[in-house]
């Protein structure tokens, strides 16, 4: 099936989603924290933690995978996004790389279905339309190659991030 028809973009909670994965944006210490990673360790319960535990932290732009616990999702795919330090640091490519891995990620785990949120857009400052941009694109190529692949949805959790990346996605030019 067509790429863009195997991308879903909705507004929401995405410790809700029954998925199978779910990707969090975490730290490099893979311990928790606020936004959506404290989100999902609470709803997932003590079990992540512990698992988290055992896997020495995790390099910005790489993923981890886990168990999902509680969470509907059967697993969860830790990516660590850059800080925006002005945009002279890598910060565009170590993002893409965070897509990229984790749905590589889920490949080799034979998932077909993963939900991500916008990684780096809240404490990390990443700007919203750029990683958009970002998160668009690499969905897109990655599904070109992986025909296998049911569907990438992502979701946007406020209702202006929300209406920002269904425009970002409708205007958005060279997606063959
Ligand atoms: N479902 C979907 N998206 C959410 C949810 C949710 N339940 N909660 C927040 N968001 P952030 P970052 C959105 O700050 O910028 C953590 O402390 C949120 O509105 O969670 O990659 C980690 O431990 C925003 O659009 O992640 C790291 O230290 C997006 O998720 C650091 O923050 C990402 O915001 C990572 O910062």
């Amino acid at each position: 099936m067509n790429a863009n028809k195997r991308i879903k973009i909705i507004q929401g909670d995405i410790t809700k989603l029954k998925t199978e994965a779910i990707v969090n944006a975490a730290n490099r210490t893979l311990l928790g924290g606020g936004g959506v990673d404290g989100a999902i360790h609470r709803a997932a319960g003590p079990g992540l933690l512990e698992e988290c535990k055992l896997l020495g932290g995790c390099s910005t732009g790489e993923s981890k995978i886990t168990r999902g616990y509680k969470l509907p999702c059967k697993f969860v795919i830790h990516t660590v996004g850059p800080v925006w330090r002005g945009g002279n640091q890598n910060e565009e490519k170590l993002l893409e790389s965070c897509y990229k891995n984790s749905l590589q990620l889920a490949a080799l785990y034979e998932i077909k279905s993963v939900a991500f949120p916008s990684v780096s857009t809240g404490a990390y400052g990443f700007p919203f339309n750029e990683a958009s941009i970002i998160a668009i694109k690499s969905a897109h190529d990655f599904l070109k190659t992986n025909s296998g692949f049911k569907e990438i949805i992502f979701v946007l959790f406020s209702d202006s991030d929300y209406q920002n990346f269904m425009n970002i996605y409708q205007n958005i030019d060279s997606l063959d």
